[in-house]
């Protein structure tokens, strides 16, 4: 069967549509250490070529030359030589080039950039640049797009600014960075797909990287990777973050809600049941999910932060989802399903949550108060109402409790916003977040932005964060749904 998968993910490679951007039309007259910067006005993904010729006379050595591909403006000035290694260094956009010979060059390698900065290291003689080309690649077609008028201008700037980050990381598959990791990643899959049913609404994009998923190998429990990698050959990644697995689940379940696509449903039902059932298995005595050594949860990039709520909230999550598909369809398994459904949602009522102090706070999470775990039981039906509304004010103004970190946390959280009905808090949250970026001067939006807090990066330097990423785009999602 994986095979099969693998053959329908690849029956339709995805269209690359290309738009060639001339960053400066004039020629440049340089000598060694020389230094120009090309400015593209906006974020683009694709490919650099320019042409190389000789001034006054035949240049009679290679020229060397180092160019980086810069993200934003901050970049052009960051020193890439003083990297703290997390992440490989080479992630970093900048290569030295060798040219022997007058004429065109093109670069091989794809690039996500706003800038490009050309520096001369040797040269014997004088050179001129000139034809400078970037040709931007996406699979997000134009076209398509939906337009909507949007009254608030900030809210307008942020879509925009949105839907240009989920253009770009629209590629063969819904990439989570188109310069850094270039992957398919379940927890951004998830919120691009949604992003793109209300924008380019490239469904045939979603069902690949859908198919893709369902090919990979499982770990012994049954869970799906939570990356793959697809060019040019398919390659299953080797982490496997349950939680992801489970948003899988969820994202073959928006597909359905958005198409009612029978047949991709279908073929894919056996793969989702062994994510239910495999976090299923993981169940303990009192009714509660275990998150315990031997298993790996994302929910955030929060230092210490306890997952055993949450985790337990998107399993309700994503069984809610599932349930009420398998009643649509009348399907046989659904008493299994929803009994299931029941029994967690009571377990976390009495052990996750404290009634009395209104507080998602419990032993299971040595008492830990976060966000996180008040937004996963709101989501998975818990808590809800006046009472889940005032728990979620408390837990986001309290001192006390850990905070969201990552876009992708931030977007749970307004879900969870407007699954209570909190429509201005749920502006006002992506006024601050968004607009934070915006200020900044964001054409895309990034992997992680801490107001107050530029320098801060999962991986021990900023320099290695994405600028543009897939899990950051889904206040087009929220504006286009619910204020438009
Ligand atoms: C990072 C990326 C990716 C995310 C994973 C969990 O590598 O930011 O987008 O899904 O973490």
């Amino acid at each position: 069967m994986p095979n099969l998968y693998l053959k329908k993910a690849n029956e339709n490679l995805p269209d690359c549509i290309t738009d060639t951007i001339i960053p400066d039309t004039s020629p440049r007259i340089l000598e060694k250490g020389d230094r120009i910067i090309l400015d593209l006005k906006n974020h683009y993904v694709g490919y650099f070529s320019f042409t190389m010729n000789y001034v006054d006379e035949y240049i009679d050595a290679p020229v060397r030359m180092y160019i980086k591909f810069c993200e934003t403006k901050q970049e052009l000035s960051d020193d890439f030589s003083k990297y703290r290694e997390g992440l490989c260094a080479s992630w970093l956009q900048e290569e030295i080039v060798n040219i022997d010979f007058p004429g065109v060059y093109k670069m091989p390698r794809r690039y996500a950039a706003r800038f490009i900065q050309i520096t001369i290291l040797n040269t014997p003689k004088k050179l001129m640049l000139s034809d400078f080309e970037f040709s931007s690649v996406t699979s997000a077609d134009n076209n398509t797009l939906k337009n909507p008028v949007i009254h608030d201008p900030e809210l307008e700037k942020i879509d925009k600014v949105a839907v240009n980050t989920l253009k770009n990381c629209m590629q063969r598959v819904f990439e989570d960075g188109p310069k850094r990791d270039r992957r398919l990643w379940i927890g951004d899959l998830r919120l691009e797909a949604l992003t793109n049913y209300y924008t380019y609404n490239n469904l045939a994009l979603v069902r690949r990287c859908l198919y893709l998923f369902a090919a990979a190998e499982r770990n012994k429990s049954g869970f799906v990777p939570s990356f793959i990698y697809e060019n040019p050959i398919f390659v299953s990644g080797n982490c496997f973050l349950e939680d992801y697995a489970l948003l899988y689940v969820v994202s073959i379940c928006d597909y359905y809600q958005h198409t009612k696509d029978n047949d991709t449903f279908t073929d894919l039902y056996d793969v989702m049941k062994a994510q239910l059932d495999a976090a299923h298995a993981r169940i303990d005595n009192e009714g509660i999910i275990t998150v315990d050594e031997n298993s790996d949860v994302f929910i955030d990039w929060c230092e210490g932060l306890k997952k055993t709520t949450s985790m337990h909230g998107v399993y309700l999550y994503t069984l809610c989802q599932f349930v009420d598909i398998l009643i649509k369809r009348k399907h046989k398994d659904v008493g299994i399903y929803q009994e299931r459904l029941q029994k967690a949602q009571e377990s976390a009522k009495h052990i996750l949550y404290d009634k009395n102090k209104n507080k998602v706070i419990n032993a299971k999470d040595n008492n830990q108060y976060s966000v996180h775990s008040t937004v996963w039981m709101i989501l998975g039906g818990v808590i809800s109402g006046k009472e889940a509304e005032e728990a979620l004010q408390n837990a986001l103004e309290s001192k006390e409790s850990i905070k969201p970190f990552t876009p992708y946390m931030h977007h749970y959280v307004i879900e969870a916003m407007y699954k209570l009905n909190m429509k201005a808090d749920a502006v006002q949250y992506i006024k601050k977040l968004w607009g934070g970026m915006l200020a900044l001067g964001a054409d895309t939006f990034f992997e992680v932005y801490v107001p107050g807090n530029p320098e801060f990066s999962p991986y021990g330097d900023r320099m290695v964060n994405s600028m543009c990423h897939a899990w950051s785009c889904t206040p087009a999602y929220f504006i286009r749904k619910y204020l438009i």
